[in-house]
């Protein structure tokens, strides 16, 4: 149907506004062509339901960024005033995709966390009539790091650079410019090459700040209870907190990290309220603000604007 759309639409020009209301409109299309699939068709009614409320549920509530990214890195190489509909609609169907992919994660993520809740709403495993088993076992045999005693030499900062540059700053942040440069026609891999230096370094703040929020966020606004403390993560906050720590300090944190129980969270919170680690934070996240801007500001392969529209978004972000 994407190509349908695409064959009617050719040559014509686009007096197109992104907004999230006009993405969404490419949700449905995607979401119709899914559900018009052969496969799907043959299901009985319950399934095809279910498959439905799969999609709802789980695809479209998030902020969207990386999903619209992909059109406003178009739009920012090219110009929004030279796509016709059809670009835009490409850009925006690639753009799903990676919200499919982030939905897909997020689900996955929310077992192997053990968490409540996503997006204000309760974690898609913790419904009464979905059955995890399978992805239960995928995590469990996955699953390296025992559970028990913490072994804190483990967790340094350049661990923690390593593990979140995998698990967030590739689909988050290069992915989504990675798509929109295809489609504007780039083919210099020195510009991706670029690129991805930039947008890593962003990722990487990104979950710092996911980190800081796990603890100081509001679970309200960021539609999410932490569990970070509690799942013996490797955080941002534990891995600084390890670094400024007196030897009684990290006696506390060998006893408390990792357990489940309020007492021990609270210990742990504490700890990070004596080390200051908001302070450090805040710190870290001007410094990360300043080199980002000056790198994008000196960087000559790719309009200013492809970065500085995802840094803007996510600079100070509260959720
Ligand atoms: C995010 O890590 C990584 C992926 C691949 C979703 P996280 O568990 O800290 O994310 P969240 O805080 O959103 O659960
Ligand atoms: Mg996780
Ligand atoms: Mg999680
Ligand atoms: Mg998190």
């Amino acid at each position: 149907m994407v190509s349908d759309v695409m064959q009617a639409s050719k040559r014509q020009r686009s007096t197109y506004t992104h907004t999230r209301e006009s993405f969404m409109d490419v949700y449905y299309i995607l979401r119709e062509e899914l559900m018009k699939d052969p496969v799907v068709q043959s299901h009985p009614t319950h399934a095809k339901e279910w498959f439905q409320e799969v999609l709802d549920y789980n695809v479209p509530g998030g902020k969207l960024n990386r999903g619209m990214a992909v059109y406003d890195v178009l739009a920012a190489i090219k110009g929004a005033e030279a796509l016709a509909e059809a670009d835009v609609l490409q850009a925006n169907a690639l753009g799903w995709c990676i919200e499919w992919l982030q939905a897909f994660f997020l689900v996955a993520d929310d077992i192997m966390d053990g968490s409540i809740t996503r997006r204000g709403q309760p974690c898609w495993y913790k419904q009464e009539k979905v059955t995890y088993q399978t992805a239960h076992g995928q995590l469990l045999d996955l699953t390296t790091a025992p559970q028990g005693r913490v072994d804190l030499s483990k967790y340094t900062l350049d661990t923690y650079m390593r593990i979140v540059t995998y698990k967030t700053a590739y689909y988050s942040f290069y992915l989504p410019v990675a798509c929109g440069m295809v489609l504007a026609g780039i083919t210099d891999p020195q510009a991706y090459a670029t690129a991805e230096d930039i947008l890593l370094d962003m990722g990487r703040y990104f979950q710092i700040q996911d980190d800081y929020l796990d603890c100081y966020g509001d679970p309200e606004v960021i539609g999410k209870i932490g569990t970070d403390i509690e799942d013996n993560k490797c955080s941002w906050l534990i891995c600084t907190a390890l670094q400024h720590a007196s030897q009684e300090q990290q006696d506390i944190i060998k006893a408390h990290y990792g357990a489940s129980d309020p007492a021990s969270v609270a210990h742990i919170k504490e700890l990070y309220e004596k080390l200051d680690l908001e302070a450090k934070f805040k710190a870290y996240e001007a410094q990360s603000y300043a080199t980002l801007s000056q790198r994008i500001a000196e960087q000559t392969a790719l309009p200013r604007l492809v970065f500085t529209s995802l840094l803007d978004k996510i600079y100070k972000r509260c959720k």
